[in-house]
Formats: C-alpha cells, sequence, structure tokens
C-alpha cells in the first residue's frame, strides 16, 4: 500500500467522528462512513478521558485499516502514535507543528487548521502534509454562527501546496463551491455523522467532490 502521505493525495472525503454528534452508535457509525467511501477518519473527542480515547483510536485503527482510509487523530499527537494512526490534527491553540514533528518522526501526517490568509501564509513554513481551511459555513458543532465562505478556501489554496481541507457546516450543497475553491477534499461532521444513513451522506458528499475535481481536471 502507499505510504500515508501518497494516499492524503486522494482523499476527498474526510469524516469527522464525534460521538457526541452521532445519530447511532460510534462504531456502526464509522463502519457505514467507511463503506460509504470516507478516504479518512478523524477521531475528534474533547471529553473522552485518555484510556478510552486511546481505546477507541485503536478499534477506528482496526477499522480504518480493514477499509484502506487513514487514521487521523484531533490534538493529540501522544494517542495518535500510541493507536498507529497517520496522522495528528493540530489547531492553532493546539502543541506547535514543528515541535510534534520532533515528538511523531517524519512519517506521521500532520494537519494544520487555518482560518485566515495570514494563517495560511505562515502554514506554508510548518513541516504540515494538509491544512484545513474554515469555517466555510456556519456550524454548531463548534459554535460559529457565521462561515467564512469560500474565498477564504480560494485565497488560502493560492497560498499552499498542500492539500486544503474544506471544513465548518459542509454538505452537499455546498462541496461543489469549496471543491470549485481549490480544497481537494471535503470535511465534515454533522452532516455525516448526524445523518439517518451515514453511509450514504459519506456516498453522496464524497461523489460531488469527485465529480467536481473531474470537471477542474477536465478543464
Ligand atoms: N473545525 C472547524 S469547523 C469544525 C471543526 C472541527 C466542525 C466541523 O463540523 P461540521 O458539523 O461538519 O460543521
Ligand atoms: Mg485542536
Amino acid at each position: 500500500m502507499p505510504d500515508a502521505r501518497d494516499r492524503l493525495q486522494s482523499v476527498r472525503l474526510y469524516a469527522v467522528l464525534t460521538e457526541r454528534h452521532c445519530r447511532r452508535p460510534w462504531r456502526q457509525t464509522a463502519e457505514l462512513l467507511l463503506a460509504g467511501g470516507a478516504d479518512a477518519i478523524q477521531l475528534r473527542e474533547k471529553e473522552l478521558p485518555d484510556g478510552p480515547l486511546l481505546v477507541r483510536g485503536q478499534a477506528l485503527r482496526q477499522l480504518t485499516a480493514h477499509a484502506g482510509a487513514l487514521l487521523i487523530i484531533n490534538d493529540r499527537p501522544d494517542v495518535a502514535l500510541l493507536c498507529g494512526a497517520d496522522g495528528v490534527h493540530l489547531g492553532q491553540d493546539d502543541l506547535p507543528p514543528a515541535r510534534v514533528r520532533e515528538l511523531v518522526g517524519p512519517e506521521m501526517l500532520i494537519g494544520w487548521s487555518t482560518h485566515s490568509v495570514v494563517q495560511a501564509e505562515e502554514a506554508d513554513q510548518l513541516p504540515v502534509d494538509y491544512v484545513g481551511v474554515g469555517p466555510v459555513a456556519p456550524t454548531a458543532t463548534k459554535g460559529y454562527d457565521e462561515g467564512l465562505g469560500v474565498e477564504l478556501v480560494r485565497e488560502v489554496c493560492a497560498r499552499l501546496t498542500v492539500p486544503a481541507v474544506a471544513i465548518g457546516g459542509m454538505t452537499r450543497h455546498n462541496a461543489a463551491a469549496a471543491v470549485r475553491a481549490g480544497a481537494t477534499a471535503v470535511a465534515a461532521c454533522s452532516a455525516l455523522c448526524g445523518a439517518e444513513d451515514p453511509e450514504a451522506a459519506a456516498r453522496e458528499l464524497r461523489a460531488v467532490v469527485v465529480a467536481v475535481l473531474n470537471e477542474r481536471g477536465a478543464r
């Protein structure tokens, strides 16, 4: 299998898994998202104690490995290392990417949240493998009443060579615009985990991303 950095290039649907936002049990949700084609799962649990977080990461490692999907752990390089995840996702207030790179070594993917053009310019100097850009649209998941819009995606993508993942209130209705603006993947939590049918939701959202990338490639 190609290494995680190569596989990252073809990630189109990045599912953020948070139990609180799942309509079904988290394991079933993960299985359905993977069956629907999720290329990556990020484990994002702010309230789980460390032991249960590691146990969940290990369970997701098995599920994602079986499906050929990437596993990314939010916030926690230590948990990412211990459960054999492919990557760790960091925000602006988390441990700095350069220090985390010292900890996790050269192979592990580091994702980095960006919310402005200035942050995108800074990201270009950091040892990160992809950026999240958003919130593109309003999202209750993180308590943003307003989105920053697809123009931010365009501006960030113009300044970066690493893949950009559009996040924040993403649905099958606004994904096309984000991909036309330069994102190569879309990340979603509530639109996927909260769906009545997470498998169908994943399949539909991924299909939008793929269709626009094909259209972009054909031009
Ligand atoms: N970072 C920016 S918005 C967001 C995160 C983790 C939440 C994404 O959740 P949703 O439900 O897809 O808006
Ligand atoms: Mg964080």
